[in-house]
């Protein structure tokens, strides 16, 4: 029996299964990167729910594994070398699953590079600005009467968007044919930004027809299905 007792976390959160994957996570766009990948790859996994209303991001059992406090975070009871491995970090936990796995990261050195260069894209371009658009548009920002925060991200989203357009105008996914973890990490915000944060006219979101075909496309496969309710509500 895998025994995670030296993982405070699995106090808060106790393994039902020890030997598969934990994931400690919320169904955002940040959280359905992960359980989307874990269900397209079919790895063993055992989602546990990180309830923010409750504050349990902050709680000492979760920042012992993600010192700053976000999901999703994973602990793999077999790790490189047999060990478990606690990961925190979307983009840095998609790489794992994918050498892990082996899928939906190409094996060739080139095209690896190039989607790691879109993975980080998203991590360092998309997720920050589309976040902030809803931050001023549909939260507590909204209000606020100066409306040139808003326009800075609303701008540099669709920057954003222009760049995704252009790439995706002559390929299927972000890498070309393959659908891959660039991908995975790229349409939960696009989907995000046009439906719970409503921002689908201010970023103008019918100029970029490939984007909206590839986030068809994302939505309509199975594993993305079950990943985006992942973890469920009690
Ligand atoms: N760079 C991190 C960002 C993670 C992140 O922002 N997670 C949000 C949910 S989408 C969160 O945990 N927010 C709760 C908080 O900030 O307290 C990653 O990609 O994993």
């Amino acid at each position: 029996m895998t025994d995670l007792s030296a993982f405070p976390i699995t106090g808060k959160w106790p393994a039902a299964h020890p030997e598969r994957i934990q994931l400690y996570s919320l169904p955002t766009p940040n959280g359905v990167k992960v359980s989307v990948m874990l269900e397209e790859t079919g790895l063993p996994y055992e989602p546990h729910r990180v309830d923010f209303e409750a504050h349990e991001q902050r709680s000492p059992e979760f920042v012992s594994l993600n010192p700053y406090g976000k999901i999703p975070a994973i602990l793999d009871p077999n790790g490189p070398g047999g060990q478990p491995l606690p990961l925190f970090e979307s983009g840095a936990i998609l790489i794992y699953l994918a050498d892990k796995s082996g899928q939906f990261l190409p094996r060739d050195p080139a095209a690896r590079y190039e989607t790691m260069q879109w993975l980080m894209f998203q991590v360092g371009g998309v997720g920050p600005m589309f976040g902030q658009v809803g931050f001023f548009h549909k939260f507590a920002g909204k209000d606020y009467e100066d409306k040139r925060p808003r326009d800075r991200y609303v701008a540099e989203s669709k920057r954003l968007l222009g760049v995704l357009e252009a790439r995706l105008t002559s390929r299927a996914w972000m890498s070309g044919d393959d659908y891959t973890i660039a991908d995975m990490a790229i349409f939960p915000w696009v989907r995000n930004l046009i439906g719970y944060y409503a921002a689908a006219d201010l970023v103008g979101i019918t100029d970029y027809p490939h984007v909206l075909r590839a986030l068809d496309s994302f939505v309509a496969r199975p594993a993305v299905i079950r990943g985006l309710t992942i973890p469920r509500r009690e």
